[in-house]
C-alpha cells in the first residue's frame, strides 16, 4: 500500500527520522499545573515527566488527593469504528500504588501492560504493586488478590481480582508484563514485541475501557506500544499508516511519547516488517 511504500522510502533516505526530530516533544499551548503543586511532586517519578492537565486522570475517591502521574490517551482508527482507549502512567512509586489501583477501578480497567522491570541496571524503575501469587494487598479501601502466573519466555501474564471493599465489586484484571526491554532502548527482537503487542489486542478486543499502559516515566516505552497497536489496527482496517501523524497525537495527549529517533525507527521498521512479512494485513471486511 502506498503508505508502507512511503515508510521504507523514509526509513532508506533518513527522512523519517528527520522528520520526527524536528516533532515538538510537548505541545507548547498545554500546561501541566497541577503537577507542579507542592502536595503533588512527591508522587511525581521523575521531576521533568508530567502529565498535562487537559488529558490527566483526575481521582475521584482517592483520600490523598485528585492528582496522578497519568493521562488519557485515545487513540481513532478511521474507516473502523474503534477507538483505542489508554490511561499512559509512570510505574508506581511505593507512596502512589494505591492511587495507582484507585484509578483502575475508577476507570472500570480490566487491562494493565507493563513495559519495564522493577529494576534496571541497580536503579529502581518501578514499585512492586502487586502481590506475590496466591497472596492479598490491602490497600484502603481495595485489596488486589494474585491468582494467577504464567511465564511466557520474555513476557510474564498475571491474573488478579481487584476488589472495592465499600461496595463489594470485584473485577478481574489481566496484567501483561514485557521483561526485556531497557528505558531509553527497544526491544531486543522486533518479532518478539509484534507477538507482545498482537497478544495486547486481543486482550483487549470488545473492550471499551482504557487499557492501563506504564514503563518507568510512562513515555518511551508506553509510547512506542501505542504507536504499534495503533498502527497494527489501521493496516488491518485497510487506512494509511502515517507515524508522525500518530506520535504527533499522542504527543497531544501525553508529552514526550516515544523517547527518542532509535525508538521511533525500530517502531517504524517493525510496523513495516510486520506488513511486509503479512503478519499485519488487511481483513477482508475494510478491502475497498
Ligand atoms: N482497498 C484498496 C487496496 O487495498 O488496494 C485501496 C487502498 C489503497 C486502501 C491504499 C488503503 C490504502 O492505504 P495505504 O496504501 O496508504 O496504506
Ligand atoms: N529524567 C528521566 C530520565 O531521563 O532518566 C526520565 C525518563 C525515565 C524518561 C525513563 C523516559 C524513561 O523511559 P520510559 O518512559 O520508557 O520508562
Amino acid at each position: 500500500a502506498q503508505s508502507m511504500l512511503l515508510l521504507a522510502d523514509g526509513l532508506a533516505s533518513g527522512a523519517l527520522i528527520a522528520q520526527y526530530e524536528q516533532l515538538y516533544r510537548k505541545n507548547p499551548e498545554l500546561t501541566s499545573l497541577e503537577s507542579k503543586k507542592p502536595e503533588n511532586q512527591s508522587k511525581n517519578r521523575y521531576r521533568d515527566i508530567s502529565p498535562y492537565d487537559v488529558t490527566r486522570v483526575i481521582l475521584m475517591g482517592s483520600a490523598s488527593g485528585d492528582y496522578i502521574n497519568a493521562n488519557y490517551v485515545n487513540m481513532e482508527i478511521p474507516g473502523s469504528g474503534i477507538i483505542n482507549r489508554y490511561i499512559a502512567t509512570q510505574g508506581p512509586l511505593s507512596s502512589t500504588v494505591a492511587d495507582f489501583w484507585q484509578m483502575v477501578l475508577e476507570a472500570g480497567s480490566t487491562l494493565v501492560v507493563m513495559l519495564t522491570t522493577l529494576v534496571e541496571r541497580g536503579r529502581a524503575k518501578c514499585h512492586q504493586y502487586w502481590p506475590a501469587l496466591n497472596e492479598t494487598l490491602t490497600l484502603r479501601n481495595l485489596t488486589l488478590t494474585s491468582t494467577a502466573e504464567n511465564i511466557e519466555d520474555t513476557f510474564i501474564f498475571r491474573e488478579f481480582i481487584l476488589r472495592d471493599i465499600n461496595t463489594g465489586e470485584e473485577r478481574d484484571i489481566t496484567h501483561m508484563q514485557y521483561c526485556s526491554w531497557p528505558d531509553h532502548g527497544v526491544p531486543s527482537d522486533w518479532r518478539q514485541f509484534t507477538t507482545f503487542t498482537e497478544k495486547v489486542r486481543a486482550a483487549r478486543t470488545g473492550i471499551v475501557e482504557p487499557a492501563v499502559v506504564h514503563c518507568s516515566a510512562g513515555i518511551g516505552r508506553t509510547g512506542v506500544l501505542v504507536l504499534m497497536e495503533t498502527a497494527l489496527c489501521l493496516i488491518e482496517a485497510n487506512q494509511p499508516v502515517y507515524p508522525l501523524d500518530i506520535v504527533r497525537s499522542m504527543r497531544d495527549q501525553r508529552a514526550m511519547m516515544i523517547q527518542n529517533a532509535s525508538q521511533y525507527r525500530f517502531v517504524c521498521e517493525a510496523v513495516h516488517k510486520a506488513y511486509s512479512e503479512g503478519i499485519a494485513k488487511p481483513l477482508p471486511e475494510f478491502s475497498r
